[in-house]
C-alpha cells in the first residue's frame, strides 16, 4: 500500500529543471569539502510536523488531507510508520525525529503508554533494518498533556517531576533500543507565567537535578547518544529557563552540566530571542557546543514559532557558513522542525516543503563554501584585527600587560587612526557569492 502515490523518488536534476518533485541544488553525492552532501547536511524529518500536524491553529480546526486521517488510535500510529518509512525512502533522508507522543498515542495510564510505545518502536526497528534512514534523535513530550500545566521537571509538583522522569528513562532507553545519535530536552514549560507564584531557585535546582539523574540513567544503561539542550525564550511559557544558547550554557556550567551537553539550536527559537540564527549558532560553536539544528524560519511579521520551511537564502548560507566552520554537525544534523502552512493540505506539499527546504540548505552549504575556500571575510576579519598580531596588541593577547602599562602606551599616542567596518561591501559580496552559486550549471 501507498500512501503518496503521487510521488516517485524524489531525484537530483539540477538547476535548469521544472520538474517540482526533483531537487535542484540538493545533491547527495557532490563533493563539498571533501564530503558528500547527504553527509555534510545529515538532514532529517521531524515526525510530528509531517505526520502528526493537522493544521489547527487557535482560530480553526485541522486542514490536513492525510491518507490515515481515518484511522485512529494504534491503527493509525501504525499507518503513520508505513507512511512515514515511504517518504523518508521517497525524499532519500537519511535521519529522522520523534517525540515519544507522535509516534505511539498515550494509555489511560502511564504503563499503557509504555506498552503502546513498545508496540510501534518494534515496528520501527523492523523498518529500520531495510531502510537507510537513522534516528537522529528522540525526546519525551512534557508539554502537551494537562499535568504539565507548571511544567516538568520544573513542576511545583514533585509526582510531576516523578512522572516525568520516567518518561525521559523510557525515552533513554527507546533511543537505545533505535540507535539514536542524540537525545533531545525542550523544556517547553520549563519557566514561568508569572513571578507571583515561582520559586525560581528551586526549579532550576530541580532541572539541574532532572538532568544529572538523565545523564547517570543514560550511562548505567549504556546509551551513548549526544544529550542536547534546545533554547527557546518563551512559548508556550512567558519566560522559558533556557532562553538562548548563553543562558543555556550558564546554566549547564552553573550545575556541572557542560560536559554532559550540547546545543540544539532552531532557528526560530533564535530569532524569538531577539538574535539572528547565526549568532545563536556562533556562540555555541565558539564554546565547543554546537550539536544539532533544528532548521525552519520565522516570519518577522508573525511574533511566534511559524517553524516554516526554511527558504531564506542568507539564513541557510549564514547557517552553512558557522556549521562549516565547526567542521560540521558531528553525531547532529539539520532537522527539519518545520511545518507545511495550514493551506497547504496535500499529502504532496510535505514533499515541496522538504524540497525547498533541502534545496535552500543545499544553496547555503555551497555558497558557505566558496566563502570560506576564498577567504572572503576571514581574510577581513584578519585584517580587521591586526593589531592584536603585533606590539601593544600582542602583548594583551599574551597576557603581557596590565592597567600600568596600557596607560603608559596610550598617554605616549598620537591621533589613533582607525578602519572602516565595510559593511555595505561585505553584504555586497554575499550577494555576489550566492548569485554565483545559484547560476552555477548542474552538476550530474
Ligand atoms: C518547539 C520545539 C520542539 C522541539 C522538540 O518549539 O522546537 O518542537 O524541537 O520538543
Ligand atoms: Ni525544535
Ligand atoms: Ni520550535
Amino acid at each position: 500500500m501507498s500512501y503518496f502515490q503521487n510521488v516517485n523518488k524524489i531525484m537530483y536534476e539540477g538547476p535548469k529543471s521544472r520538474n517540482a518533485l526533483a531537487f535542484k541544488y540538493y545533491n547527495p553525492e557532490r563533493m563539498i569539502n571533501g564530503q558528500r552532501m547527504e553527509e555534510l547536511m545529515r538532514f532529517s524529518v521531524a515526525y510530528w510536523h509531517t505526520f502528526n500536524a493537522d493544521g489547527g491553529d487557535p482560530f480553526g480546526a485541522g486542514t490536513m488531507r492525510r491518507p490515515w486521517n481515518h484511522l485512529s488510535g494504534m491503527d493509525q500510529a501504525k499507518a503513520r510508520v508505513e507512511a512515514a518509512f515511504e517518504l523518508f525512502e521517497k525524499l532519500d533522508v537519511p535521519f529522522f525525529a520523534f517525540h515519544d507522543v507522535d509516534i505511539a498515542p498515550e494509555g489511560n495510564t502511564l504503563k499503557e503508554s509504555f506498552d503502546n510505545t513498545d508496540v510501534i518502536v518494534n515496528m520501527i526497528k523492523d523498518y529500520m533494518k531495510t531502510s537507510k534512514t537513522k534516528l537522529l534523535w528522540n525526546t519525551a513530550n512534557l508539554f502537551t498533556n494537562p499535568r504539565y500545566v507548571h511544567g516538568a521537571a520544573t513542576s511545583c509538583n514533585a509526582d510531576v517531576f516523578a512522572y516525568s522522569a520516567a518518561k525521559v528513562k523510557k525515552g533513554l532507553e527507546v533511543g537505545k533500543e533505535l540507535g539514536a545519535e542524540n537525545y533531545v530536552f525542550w523544556g517547553g514549560r520549563e519557566g514561568y507565567d508569572t513571578l507571583l507564584n515561582t520559586n525560581m531557585k528551586l526549579e532550576q535546582d530541580n532541572l539541574a537535578r532532572f538532568f544529572h539523574m538523565a545523564v547517570d540513567y543514560a550511562k548505567e544503561i549504556g546509551f551513548d547518544a549526544q544529550f542536547l539542550i534546545e533554547p527557546k525564550p518563551k512559548e508556550p511559557t512567558k519566560h522559558q529557563y533556557d532562553f538562548d544558547v548563553a543562558t543555556g550554557l550558564a546554566f549547564l556550567q552553573k550545575y556541572g552540566l557542560s560536559d554532559y551537553f550540547k546545543f540544539n539550536i532552531e532557528a526560530n527559537h533564535a530569532t524569538l530571542a531577539g538574535h539572528t540564527f547565526e549568532h545563536e549558532l556562533c556562540v555555541a560553536r565558539i564554546n565547543g557546543m554546537l550539536g544539532s539544528v533544528d532548521a525552519n524560519q520565522g516570519d518577522k511579521l508573525i511574533g511566534w514559532d511559524t517553524d516554516e520551511f526554511p527558504t531564506d537564502l542568507y539564513a541557510t548560507t549564514l547557517a552553512m557558513y558557522e556549521i562549516m566552520k565547526n567542521g560540521g554537525l558531528g553525531r547532529g544534523g539539520l532537522n527539519f522542525d518545520s511545518k507545511v502552512r495550514r493551506a497547504s493540505f496535500d499529502p504532496e506539499d510535505l514533499f515541496h516543503a522538504h524540497i525547498a527546504g533541502m534545496d535552500s540548505f543545499a544553496i547555503g552549504a555551497l555558497v558557505a563554501n566558496k566563502l570560506l575556500e576564498e577567504r572572503v571575510f576571514e581574510s577581513f576579519i584578519d585584517e580587521r584585527y591586526e593589531s592584536f598580531t603585533k606590539g601593544i596588541g600582542l602583548d594583551i593577547v599574551n597576557g603581557n600587560v596590565n592597567f600600568r602599562t596600557l596607560e603608559a602606551h596610550a598617554l605616549q599616542l598620537g591621533e589613533i587612526e582607525l578602519q572602516s567596518g565595510r559593511e555595505e561591501r561585505l553584504k555586497s559580496l554575499l550577494n555576489q557569492y550566492l548569485l554565483e552559486v545559484i547560476t552555477e550549471p548542474a552538476t550530474v
